[in-house]
């Protein structure tokens, strides 16, 4: 018996990263009956496998999946909206945005935050293409965000800008990435691991919407230890799921106000004496911020 974590599946067999190597395991007995009624194993589960058989080449199956300490899900596809996992046991998730070329798109990062917020995952912003939009034009745009809280890098594939301090944040965790195509995602990863060569698209093509050249989710194993898992369709991860009572609670910049309101049942966008929308107004919490709030509250769609 082994235990690991599972780094990919394909096809019912499962990649699985143990201490003693990579082995292929599939799924035995009452897990596999579960998988076909509700969860399934996802990349990032921590598992045990168990040898079935030594004689021709070693059978490995998969005997117990661990409790997981995080999800990501997305809505599975079909009437009823029921959440699909893809990665589990996710330690942080770093969503990335270009600081120009593309703009970056601020409501959708705000997006992102509370997904991750409400998943209790923490999240890293990342600003990357600094090179393009210069330094201080970088933390400009950025500074609400630090001021929420927020952990920030300012980064540059291109020319290694800030990315040992994203190496550093990435060792030895399990890293989930976000964010839209063409903002430099696959380049970052390139720098902080040379050698991993993965394929860096065109801004022409890349800024397309919808584009997904990633079909299944996978970890890529870091050198430094840890992962980084490459998931398609983050974008579709979380939202649906929150009650507009529970949001004003992924927004780390309201915490201070929440008990200043006159009603204690505020939702924050209409009622008189609320606080935070006070501290809207007066540029004390940023308009923007705030105006994703009222967004997702009313929840509005942003795609
Ligand atoms: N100037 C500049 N260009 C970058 C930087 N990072 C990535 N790019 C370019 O942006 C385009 C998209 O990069 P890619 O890594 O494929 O983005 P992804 O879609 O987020 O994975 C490519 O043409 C990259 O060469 C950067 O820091 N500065
Ligand atoms: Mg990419
Ligand atoms: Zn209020």
């Amino acid at each position: 018996m082994r235990s690991g974590t599972v780094c990919r599946g394909l096809g019912g067999v499962y990649e699985v990263e143990t201490p003693e190597g990579v082995v292929e395991a599939v799924l035995r007995g009452r897990i596999k009956r579960e998988e076909r009624t509700g969860e399934k194993v996802v990349v990032g589960d921590r598992v045990d496998v168990d040898e079935d058989r030594a004689g021709e080449g070693t059978v490995w199956s998969i005997v117990k999946v661990h409790e997981r300490t995080t999800v990501l899900a997305r809505k599975a596809p079909g009437k009823a909206p029921r959440p699909k996992a893809i990665v589990a046991n996710v330690d942080q998730v770093l969503v990335v945005f270009a600081a120009a070329n593309p703009d970056p798109h601020l409501r959708m990062l705000d997006r992102f935050l509370v997904i991750a917020a409400s998943s209790d995952i923490a999240p890293v912003i990342v600003v990357n293409k600094t090179d393009v939009a210069g330094m201080d034009a970088a933390r400009a745009l950025f500074a609400p965000y630090e001021r929420a809280g927020y952990t920030v890098h300012y980064t540059a594939a291109r020319d290694g800008t800030g990315v040992d301090g994203l190496r550093e944040a990435l060792c030895g965790r399990l890293s989930a990435l976000a964010g839209p195509s063409g903002v430099g995602k696959s380049s970052l990863l390139n720098a902080v691991q040379p050698g991993l060569g993965l394929r860096v698209s065109e801004v022409s093509q890349a800024v397309n919407k919808g584009r997904h050249t990633t079909v299944t989710a996978q970890l890529i194993p870091l050198e430094c230890g840890g992962w980084v898992a490459d998931t398609p369709g983050l974008r579709e991860v979380g939202l649906w799921e929150i009650e507009p009572d529970q949001l004003q609670f992924y927004f780390p910049e309201f915490e201070p106000l929440l008990g200043d309101c006159r009603y204690p049942t505020c939702t924050h966008t209409h009622e008189p004496g609320c606080a935070v929308r006070a501290a809207a107004q007066s540029g004390e919490i940023d308009a923007g911020r705030y105006d994703s709030y009222q967004r997702m509250f009313l929840g509005e769609d942003e795609e």
